[in-house]
C-alpha cells in the first residue's frame, strides 16, 4: 500500500504546472495571466482597417485551476481611449476553444486586443497590442 502510493507522487510532481494538454492552435499567439494561458488568432490572419475579423482561441487553465465559465474578447485603441464599434460574439467551441466573429478595427492606429476569461467570481484580463496601417 504505502509503496505504491509513493511510486505515484513523483508522476504527479512531475507534470508541467501550466496548460497540460492545451490543445494546439497553429500560428497562435500567447498571452497569459496568473491562471489562464490564451492562444489567438485572427481570420483573415492580416488585420485590416474596417474588415471584419474572426478571433480563434483556446484558453488552457494553469495546474488544477476551473475552466473558464466565459471568454471575451474586445478591441480598444489606448491613444484614441475608445474601444470598437462593434461588439463581438464568443462561442464555446469546445475542448477549451472559443470562436469570436463581429471584430472591426475602423481605424489605423495602435489597437489592443483585450481577453477576458471569467472564472470564480474573477476575471482574468490578458491583452495584445497590435498595429494597423
Ligand atoms: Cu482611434
Amino acid at each position: 500500500m504505502l509503496r505504491s502510493i509513493a511510486f505515484i507522487l513523483p508522476i504527479a510532481a512531475a507534470m508541467p504546472a501550466a496548460a497540460q494538454g492545451c490543445p494546439d492552435l497553429a500560428g497562435a499567439t500567447k498571452v497569459e495571466s496568473d491562471r489562464y494561458v490564451l492562444y489567438y488568432r485572427t481570420k483573415p490572419e492580416k488585420l485590416a482597417v474596417s474588415q471584419h475579423v474572426a478571433v480563434e482561441m483556446v484558453v488552457c487553465p494553469k495546474d488544477g485551476l476551473p475552466a473558464p465559465e466565459s471568454v471575451r474578447v474586445d478591441g480598444f485603441m489606448p491613444e484614441h481611449n475608445h474601444g470598437m464599434n462593434y461588439k463581438a460574439v464568443v462561442k464555446p467551441a469546445g475542448d477549451g476553444r472559443y470562436d469570436a466573429a463581429g471584430l472591426m478595427f475602423h481605424m489605423p492606429g495602435r489597437w489592443d486586443f483585450i481577453f477576458e476569461v471569467r472564472a470564480g467570481g474573477k476575471t482574468d484580463r490578458m491583452t495584445h497590442t497590435v498595429m494597423l496601417q
